[in-house]
């Protein structure tokens, strides 16, 4: 029988740990470099912080798989057994440019079910956590299940490239939404982003393009306060493939799909 609760209590001291080691590397040099982009960051740390929680992971549960944004975990093709998808720094800009708002992302999953997410903002010692069925939190604070929010009083969290020429979507399917929402935010950290709408401080969150890192951890937290998430075609997620994602408050979320992205 798998113990998840002890995978709990490791997974918690493990992503605090990384935590206390990002703040103390944040001291020294860091070494940036770029990937797909210019603007796809990477630096010694992102790398330092998967390895640091991989050779946690696998001396004390050898038989589970590990999906991580550095690659330095599994090539996975399915989600069978226990999975975790870590992101060791999401918002790596963020973190270079602003030293704040980037954030530790965990998921763990059995057989595709989301079992514990969390999601760790490092300077601002937030640490939002999940276990399936028992409730979402941000530290000891339980997160309350999500009110109706009417689009009209909704918090949109969007970044302005996707109202703006971009390569995903056409710029006047979202632009029309932003002016009926009270007002947008924009974060940066996808997982961030995804906390902050499972714990209210945004109505609802729209991107075209996240990995399962990015995103895994966020849709667990969702699941347990009433979120809804999906493509922005509707569609479920697949965790182990790039998506656009959709995911906030049931009734924004139903709004949004069919005012805006009906004919998408
Ligand atoms: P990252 O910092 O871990 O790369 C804002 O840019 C958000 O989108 C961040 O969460 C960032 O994660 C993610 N992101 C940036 N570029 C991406 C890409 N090409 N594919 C998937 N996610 C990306
Ligand atoms: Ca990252």
């Amino acid at each position: 029988m798998t113990n998840w609760k002890e995978i709990d209590l490791l997974a918690k001291t493990w992503v605090k740990e990384a935590g206390q080691k990002i703040k103390e590397a944040m001291r020294e040099e860091v070494t940036i470099e770029t990937k797909s982009n210019p603007n796809d960051l990477v630096t010694n740390i992102d790398k330092e912080t998967e390895q640091f929680l991989i050779d946690n992971i696998q001396s004390v549960f050898p038989d589970h798989h590990i999906l991580g944004e550095e690659g330095q975990g599994d090539k996975l093709t399915s989600l069978d057994g226990i999975v975790w998808m870590i992101d060791p720094i999401d918002g790596t800009m963020n973190f270079v440019h602003q030293k704040r708002n980037f954030t530790i992302s965990i998921g763990i999953f059995e057989n595709g079910i989301g079992k514990i997410g969390l999601i760790y903002d490092v300077i601002h010692d937030e640490l939002y956590h999940a276990f399936q069925g028992e409730g979402a939190y941000m530290n000891d604070t339980k997160l309350g299940k999500m009110k109706r929010v009417p689009l009209e009083k909704a918090i949109l969290g969007i970044n302005a490239t996707w109202i703006t020429e971009n390569s995903r979507i056409d710029p006047n399917v979202l632009s029309p939404l932003v002016k009926r929402v009270r007002g947008t935010r924009s974060y940066g950290s996808a997982a961030l982003e995804l906390a902050y709408v499972a714990s209210g401080r945004l109505d609802i969150y729209v991107t075209m393009r996240l990995a399962p890192w990015d995103y895994a951890a966020g849709c667990i937290l969702l699941n347990e306060v009433g979120g809804i998430y999906t493509t922005l075609n509707g569609k479920s997620v697949n965790f182990l493939e790039n998506t656009s994602v959709l995911a906030g408050n049931p009734n924004c979320h139903q709004t949004i799909l069919s005012d805006y992205l009906s004919e998408q």
